[in-house]
């Protein structure tokens, strides 16, 4: 039955189905975690559930088998759940994964993927610290100032831009040596990330979550 019940919580998350609004009735994302809760299933088992269908939905988006809307929707569904496990993680009995820290660099505008990449990320356990678009050094320092230990991602879309990641690298890491880095966008790859000293690069959302499990662990 508990089986069952998280089988249904990720396959509709997958789905995007966030709640009973959507297709006349049957009960979506929003419902049936608050069911399991309510029912006494343990919160982990319960994110599993939600991350399990958000890892499918963005390993298929990895191979071209599902598109933006896909993610959208599933993100959606996805936050509808997270919404009733916010009071186990405020009380510390569900842990997160690491925090990420990531925003588009200064100068570009561009921020679809980068949101992308912010949502598979928080869907797969981790707490995701979002600056925006247009994210100059001095306030990923501040951010990072904020949440220790976090890894920082950034994210751009030109060929003019994806210099001054190096910029922000340079600038957090004078301040705070030990931070780690995670970039990606359409112009960047694999050279590009060792040549500015990132510690990795992913090319895309589902990428980055396997990538940041493997930095944590490293
Ligand atoms: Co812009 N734009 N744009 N644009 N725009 C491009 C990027 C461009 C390739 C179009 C073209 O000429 N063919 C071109 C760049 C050329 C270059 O640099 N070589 C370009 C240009 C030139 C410009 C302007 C300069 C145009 C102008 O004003 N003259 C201007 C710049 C503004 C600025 O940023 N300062 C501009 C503006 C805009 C809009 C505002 C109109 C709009 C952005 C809206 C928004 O983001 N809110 C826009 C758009 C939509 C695009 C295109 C059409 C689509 C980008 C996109 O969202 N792709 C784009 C052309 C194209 O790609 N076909 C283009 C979908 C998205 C899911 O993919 O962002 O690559 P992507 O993200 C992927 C991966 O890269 C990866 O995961 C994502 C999902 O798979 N990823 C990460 C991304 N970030 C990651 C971070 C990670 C890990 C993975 O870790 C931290």
């Amino acid at each position: 039955m508990e089986q069952d019940l998280l089988a249904k919580i990720s396959e509709l998350t997958e789905t995007g189905k966030v709640d009973n609004k959507i297709n006349k009735g049957s009960d979506g994302v929003d419902e049936l975690t608050k069911q399991a809760l309510n029912e006494g299933v343990e919160p982990e088992k319960v994110l599993d559930a939600l991350v399990l269908g958000m890892s499918i939905v963005g390993e298929k988006f990895a191979q071209g088998k599902a598109f933006v809307p896909n993610m959208l929707l599933a993100a959606k569904a996805m936050n509808a759940g997270m919404a009733h496990l916010k009071p186990f993680f405020s009380s510390g009995q569900v842990k997160r994964k690491g925090s990420l820290v990531i925003g588009t660099v200064f100068g570009d505008l561009h921020d679809i993927g980068k949101n992308l990449v912010a949502m598979m990320v928080e869907g797969s356990g981790w707490e995701v610290i979002d600056l925006g678009v247009d994210v100059k050094p001095e306030k990923f320092i501040s951010a990072v100032e904020q949440h220790p230990g976090c890894v920082v991602g950034i994210s751009a879309l030109l060929t003019t831009t994806m210099n001054n990641m190096e910029t922000v690298v340079k600038a957090v890491r004078g301040k705070y040596p030990e931070t780690r880095f995670i970039i990606g966008g359409a112009p960047v790859n694999q050279d590009f990330a060792d040549k500015i000293g990132a510690d990795a690069y992913a090319p895309n959302p589902k990428g980055a979550v396997d990538k940041l499990n493997w930095i944590v662990s490293s």
